[in-house]
């Protein structure tokens, strides 16, 4: 009998020795989790960064707004709207999915100036005649 009691005491001291163990690693575990959670939260948030900004995009008529900002919106772009009184174009875009180029690059394509950049000479002439802002008044 006191074999089996002291063979069944070594057991358990084993069983309370491995659960200490498993207790240590699992809180060592979570301490980690909390570590990675945290880093993964803290870029996340860094990475959706969302930049404002007004650019300057020439055009004369309601169909140069809906052109501008076809052209304008794209992947990680949430607004744009241009004013056709004052040519501004305003527009937010997520810095971790896009960058202004790649918007200026677009409008430039449509056939649009964007702060100066001139847009090449056959997106130009690609634009119906009433949206010539070049040779045009607003209307
Ligand atoms: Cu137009």
């Amino acid at each position: 009998m006191t074999k089996v009691a002291g063979r069944l005491s070594l057991i358990n001291l084993l069983l309370i020795h491995f659960n200490y163990q498993i207790d240590e690693i699992m809180k060592l575990y979570s301490i980690l989790l909390v570590i990675i959670g945290m880093t993964v939260a803290s870029t996340g948030y860094a990475q959706k960064e969302v930049v404002e900004d007004t650019l300057t995009v020439k055009g004369v008529c309601g169909m140069c707004k809906e052109r501008i900002e076809e052209a304008a919106y794209g992947k990680g772009v949430k607004y744009a709207t241009w004013d056709k009184a004052t040519d501004q174009l305003a527009i937010a875009y997520r810095t971790d999915k896009t960058q202004l180029e790649e918007i200026e690059a677009r409008l430039l394509a449509a056939g649009h100036e964007v702060n100066g950049k001139v847009p090449a000479k056959e997106s130009y002439e690609a634009l119906p005649k009433c949206c010539r802002y070049e040779e045009l008044e607003k209307h």
